[in-house]
């Protein structure tokens, strides 16, 4: 399953990053904790250079905690700062913002030298569509600045926002890149809800989710689906279980696929399955 999402308006997106890069101080990406290495755009690398970067796990409260640790050890051993989060229901963000201000430490030194008393410290936003941005950036204003919403491609334009505390936070529409190294990438991206349900053929993508999770949860799918089996010849067969299980058949006695597949993708994003990690460090590592 071939899948790719790079519309014009991300290409220009790319080019915002650019653009805005020279007015912050740091840049902040989030990364999904379900997906840490795949939701991790390439490009954002290269655009950014030197530029101070932190690292957000966001949805955290979706993965595997198991998972959430290791992959925290995983950036730390690689020099880099991570932090799990939960932009939905995280009461604590002072942790977040210590960390800005411990790693501009040399920069804010440098400016009070130079006068530069309380100047607001200003850091862009960037990720995938639907990763969270902007209920990150919410959660950190303790209001509704931003606008989020349950499916990608919400945030349109750019918009800074002022926190208390002399922050100023720049939102940015999320952002994919133009070829995905291999098809598991993708695949991981438009499980977690990162490309749009409507390019993709949702039958296949379920298919290849329930393939997956046969081989790293199981038990889990089995308990949600009263499957008395894993082992099935492939994806579209689990499929099919599944439209048996609910009774979902259409005119004629055939199960109706495609409504198994809305579900079964519903009910992954929204951890009825399961709190599901699909990759870990140790798979990134062979
Ligand atoms: N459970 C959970 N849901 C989250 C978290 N962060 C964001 N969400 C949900 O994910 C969806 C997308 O959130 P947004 O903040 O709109 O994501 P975004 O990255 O700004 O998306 P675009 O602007 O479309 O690129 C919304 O339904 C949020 O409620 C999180 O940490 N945990
Ligand atoms: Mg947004």
């Amino acid at each position: 399953m071939n899948i790719q999402w790079f519309p014009g308006h991300m290409a220009k997106t790319r080019r915002l990053i650019g653009e805005n890069l020279k007015l912050v101080d740091l840049v902040v990406e989030l990364l999904d904790a379900r997906a840490p290495l795949s939701s991790q755009n390439p490009d954002i690398e290269n655009i950014c250079g030197q530029k101070p970067r932190l690292l957000i796990l966001n949805k955290a409260d979706l993965a595997d905690e198991k998972a959430n640790e290791a992959w925290l050890n995983y950036f730390k051993n690689q020099g880099k700062t991570a932090i799990l989060f939960d932009s939905v229901h995280e009461k604590r963000t002072k942790h977040v913002v210590d960390t800005v201000r411990s790693l501009l430490t040399e920069q804010i030194k440098r400016q009070e030298e130079r006068g530069m008393k309380n100047r607001p410290l200003k850091l862009m936003i960037v990720g995938i569509p639907n990763v969270g941005k902007s209920s990150f950036i919410n959660r950190l204003a303790g209001r509704s600045a931003a606008i989020s919403g349950d499916r990608p491609g919400v945030t349109k334009g750019k918009q800074w926002i002022r926190l208390a505390g002399g922050l100023e936070l720049l939102d940015t529409p999320g952002v994919l890149w133009p070829k995905f190294e291999d098809e598991s990438v993708g695949l991981r991206l438009a499980f977690t809800g990162a490309i749009k349900d409507e390019i993709m053929d949702t039958e296949t993508l379920a298919a290849k989710l329930l393939e997956d999770l046969c081989t790293r949860s199981p038990e889990a799918l089995a308990a949600r689906y009263k499957l008395e089996t894993t082992e099935f010849e492939n994806g579209f067969c689990v499929l099919e279980a599944v439209a048996k299980k609910r009774g979902f058949i259409v005119s004629g006695g055939e199960y109706d696929l495609l409504r198994a597949a809305g579900i079964v993708l519903d009910e992954f994003r929204s951890t009825k399955i399961g709190k599901i990690t699909l990759e870990w460090p140790e798979e990134a590592e062979k």
